[in-house]
Parts: structure tokens; C-alpha cells; sequence
């Protein structure tokens, strides 16, 4: 059965949100903020996360008219249809099942009426020996040298996750050197093999197709630099691949053995939970990859289980459509005060902008309302030095998740305090803002009153600017898992509710064709 076809905009709590969007729009932050429970009542926990939603623009009114327009489309249906593998990207006839990929219960999960958990089980296996073989050094190289770097080659889905993972998780690294080869650039891919040493370098292929330009224009140029110093034969000890494409891949030189497989029921950028994060499991131990699952799939049961008004994922999406579409925001921020997740945002602006970047509804119509936001974002207190005064200060509207963690990994105190003290003061100064009075306070020491008045403008802070606060008690594979499964299921939230379909990228499709018609004329 496919999914629903509600137009969200011809709901009747759509039509009340409408109403209580225009009798509430003035709504002060501050204000609702001096409810002494306010933070309490506007607050999720999940083990060790914690969801602070109460400085935004809503009233308790709010949250359960988005609750209600949740229901009338139907978003329950839509979950159970995801998880048990119906077919819900229609346009491309695929089930989506990357949560499967994380199930540690035996229920099975059909595809074709066939149960895919034995896959799953299967491939974590080959994941866990092969990892545990070339971090254990009893892996050898043509030479007979243990493996000292890993080049993951890909490109969107089959280089942003496993990247961001493996910079995330950077603390819990073992010895390998971990290498990214994704542009067509040729200086990219050249500016790599600077630092490797064919004898020592594993290079892992990920590619579900396997036909992707990028992936195996940079496979081939990798693999014609390591025949310079070795033969065709030494390739099955330095070349495996992630791939639904078996035959392309026994083509390119990768012995069978070392083939990780890929599934058409999970989407490239949902994918860093399949074979496609080996980088990941190679880089960190297969032990912390697997704790990366079981947090994601801790959200998954959150997500699938707890009703609206409590779950994370679905308060999330709703609060980023009442901004996006009651409040016309067009962006958000996302925010993480922690230097390992500086690749989140690259890698969210991909599965969110890929998913929901979509101007047509599951009806085939063209949409008449505001889908997909626009995502950015970069690490704090960096980002406060940068692009902060346009979000405090400049006549947009960007709602912004602050990420944070309660412990640093190495235990600076002090850096630490100060860090979060960042956090929280930027959340509160969007919020709050500064009045002129205050203003005019802190300024009336410092000239005369007509000085004062001409500046006065300039310094004050509206506030009133909304943002969640998204806090762990520490940043561990596990939480790091229920990260990345909170944001995709935000994703599908509101892909439901806007009624698009999240998991086609169609709309890639065109300048590939161009580039690649362009490259034929050449
Ligand atoms: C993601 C997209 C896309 C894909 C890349 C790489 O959802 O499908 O980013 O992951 O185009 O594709 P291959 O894995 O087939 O090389």
C-alpha cells in the first residue's frame, strides 16, 4: 500500500494553525519564557540526549495544533509502512529500509517476501572479520606490509556519511590513516597520493552503482598509480569494493571475496549503516561502528514507538514547518558546539536538501507551498566570530540547532566550561535579545545622551529569534548513531507532512546528463 496523498495546506489543522499562526505571530519568546515551567514543559529526554524546544515562537496551543496535522496526514501510517518495507519511494519502486540495517530484534523484515535480516547479520559479519584482519596488521600488502592507510573512494551518499563518522569519531581512531577521495578534481585525488605508499594503502570503493563518473574516474587513476609499482595481480590485496554492481566490479579487478554488498532498499545518503561505512569500521574498530547502530537504533524505536507529542524527531520537523511555512523562514542553522562534528552540516545538507529539495507532490502535482529548507551551518564558538552577527543582528528569520555535549572527550575543564557557556549565552542573546533600555543603561557611562541616541539603534538585539538545544552528556559512537537517526527522521517527518517524496534525487540527474553530453563533444 503506498503512502497517503494529503495536500497538508487543504487540512483542517492546517486551516487553524493558519488562524492561531495570525492571532499569535507577535509572540514573544521572552515573554513565554518567564513561565518558571516553561523549560520543563518544552523538553524531550532520551537517555542520554536532551531536547530543549522552549525558546521558540509556540505555545502549548501551538505544539498540539502541529500534533494534529500530523495525524491528519496520516504520519503514523507512514512510519509503520518505512519500517516494515513497503514500497514508499514509489517514483524509483524501492522500499526504504536503512533502519533495518541497525535492528538488533529478530522480527523479520521482507523484501520480495524475502527476509533480509540474514543479509544484514551476514555483511556485519564480513565488516567485523575484514576490519579486525587490517587493524590487527594480519592483513599483508604485496610486499607483505601491514595496511598503514585506508583511501575511501566515492562521491554524495558513498563518501558524505562515512566521512563525517569517521571525523566525528576521530577520538576513538586506531593507527590506520583515514583518506577521502571524492571530486572529479584531479588535484583532489592527486594531492592523496602524495601521502601514500602503495605497499600500505588499502582502497576501498564505494559505489552502489558503480558507474558513478567521479568514483570510478578516481578508482582508475588510483589503481593506474599502483600498478607503477605493482602487478594486476597484487590488486585483490589493495582494492576492495562496496557495490550492488558485481559484474562492473569483477570488470575493475576486485576479487569477489572482497565484495561488500549494497542493497536497492537503502538510499545512498541513508546508507553509512550498510557496507558503505567499512571506512568507518576500519577506522574506528568494528565494536564502536556497531555501538554507531545501536544508537540509531535506540531513535528508531523512539521514533516508531512514542506518540507525537513526546517524540524528538517529529517535534523537530514540526517546529521547522511552522517556521518554514507559517513564518516563511527559509533556512536553518545547524550549530554543533563540538570541533569533531564539523562535517555535520556538509553531510546534513545532503540528506536533508537531496530528500526534501522537491517542487512536485506525491500526486505528481506541481506544490504550492514551501518544502524543503535551505541547511548550513558550521562549529562554535568558530562560527560566533563569523556568521553569527547576520543571525542576531540581520532582517532573516533562521531558526537554529545548538549542538552541544556536557563533557569534553579529553576532560579540559576549563575549555570546556567556557565552550558551553558559548553555547548557552548564544542561545539566550538569540532569544532574549537587549533591549534599549538596557542598552541605554550600559551606555550611559560612557558619553553624552546624543551620543548615546545615535547609537543606541545599532546595538540593540530584537532576540525573539528561535532555537533548539540539543544536548549529550558526551560525544560516543552511540550518541553520535542517535544523532544522525534523529535528523533522518526528521527528514521523513517532514517529507510526509509536505507530501513530496524524500527518497528520489531526481533532480541531480539533469547537469549529470549535460556534463556528460558536454564531455562527448569534446
Ligand atoms: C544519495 C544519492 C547520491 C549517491 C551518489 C553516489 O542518496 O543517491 O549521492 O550516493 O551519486 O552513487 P554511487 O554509490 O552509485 O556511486
Amino acid at each position: 500500500m503506498a503512502l497517503k496523498n494529503i495536500n497538508p495546506t487543504k487540512t483542517q489543522a492546517w486551516e487553524k494553525l493558519t488562524d492561531h499562526f495570525n492571532n499569535n505571530k507577535e509572540i514573544r519568546i521572552k515573554d513565554l519564557c518567564k513561565d518558571i515551567n516553561r523549560q520543563e514543559d518544552f523538553s524531550l529526554e532520551l537517555g542520554d540526549l536532551s531536547v530543549d524546544f522552549s525558546k521558540n515562537r509556540i505555545t502549548e496551543e501551538t505544539i498540539s495544533l502541529l500534533v494534529e496535522l500530523a495525524k491528519e496526514v496520516d504520519l503514523k501510517d507512514a512510519i509503520e509502512k518505512q519500517f516494515s518495507g513497503e514500497v514508499i519511494n514509489v517514483t524509483e519502486g524501492r522500499e526504504v529500509l536503512h533502519t533495518a540495517l541497525r535492528s538488533t530484534s529478530d522480527e523479520p523484515v521482507l523484501v520480495d517476501g524475502k527476509n533480509i535480516k540474514p543479509q544484514i547479520q551476514a555483511a556485519l559479519r564480513k565488516i567485523r572479520s575484514f576490519s579486525n584482519k587490517v587493524i590487527s596488521g594480519k592483513w599483508k600488502g604485496y610486499t607483505g606490509k601491514s595496511i598503514t592507510d585506508i583511501v575511501n573512494i566515492g562521491i554524495g551518499g558513498s563518501d558524505l556519511g562515512p566521512d563525517m563518522v569517521v571525523e566525528s569519531l576521530q577520538y576513538y581512531k586506531n593507527q590506520l590513516t583515514t583518506h577521502f577521495v571524492s571530486n572529479i578534481d584531479g588535484d583532489h585525488v592527486s594531492e592523496i597520493m602524495k601521502k601514500l605508499n602503495p605497499e600500505t594503502t588499502l582502497f576501498v570503493i564505494v559505489s552502489k552503482t558503480f558507474t558513478t563518473q567521479e568514483t570510478i574516474t578516481n578508482a582508475e587513476t588510483l589503481k593506474n598509480w599502483f600498478l607503477k609499482s605493482a602487478t594486476i595481480f597484487d590488486i585483490p590485496k589493495h582494492f576492495v569494493a562496496v557495490s550492488t554492481n558485481l559484474e562492473a566490479v569483477d570488470n575493475f579487478g576486485v576479487d569477489k571475496a572482497n565484495v561488500f554488498p549494497m542493497w536497492n532498499w537503502v538510499g545512498g545518503r541513508f546508507s553509512l549503516w550498510s557496507a558503505v561505512g567499512l571506512s568507518i569500521s576500519l577506522s574506528v574498530g568494528f565494536d564502536n561502528y556497531r555501538a554507531l547502530l545501536d544508537g540509531a537504533e535506540e531513535m528508531d524505536l523512539h521514533y516508531k514507538n512514542t506518540a507525537f507529542e513526546n517524540n524528538i524527531p517529529v517535534i523537530l520537523a514540526l517546529l521547522s514547518i511552522w517556521y518554514n511555512n507559517f513564518y516563511e523562514a527559509e533556512t536553518e542553522a545547524v550549530l554543533p558546539y563540538s570541533q569533531y562534528l564539523k562535517k555535520l552540516p556538509d553531510y546534513l545538507q545532503q540528506a536533508i536538501m537531496e530528500s526534501n529539495g522537491k517542487g512536485v507532490d506525491r500526486n505528481g502535482d506541481k506544490i504550492d507551498y514551501q518544502t524543503g529548507t535551505i541547511v548550513w551551518g558550521s562549529t562554535g564558538t568558530n562560527m560566533q566570530h563569523a556568521f553569527m552577527q547576520l543571525v542576531h543582528q540581520g532582517t532573516k528569520l533562521i531558526p537554529a540547532d545548538f549542538i552541544g555535549y556536557k563533557e569534553s572527550l579529553y576532560g579540559l575543564v576549563d575549555h570546556h566550561k567556557k565552550l558551553m557557556a558559548n553555547f548557552y549565552g548564544q542561545i539566550e542573546a538569540l532569544a532574549f535579545g537587549k533591549t534599549e533600555e538596557e542598552v541605554h543603561l550600559e551606555l550611559k557611562f560612557s558619553g553624552d545622551e546624543a551620543k548615546i541616541a545615535k547609537l543606541l539603534p545599532f546595538k540593540v538585539f530584537e532576540g525573539n529569534r528561535p532555537s533548539n538545544a540539543i544536548l549529550f552528556d558526551k560525544l560516543t559512537p552511540r550518541s553520535l548513531g542517535k544523532l544522525i537517526a534523529l535528523y533522518e527522521h526528521k527528514i521523513f517527518t517532514q517529507g510526509i507532512l509536505w507530501n513530496i517524496y524524500s527518497y528520489d534525487q531526481f533532480g541531480v540527474e539533469l547537469g549529470k546528463e549535460l556534463a556528460k553530453k558536454l564531455l562527448n563533444k569534446q
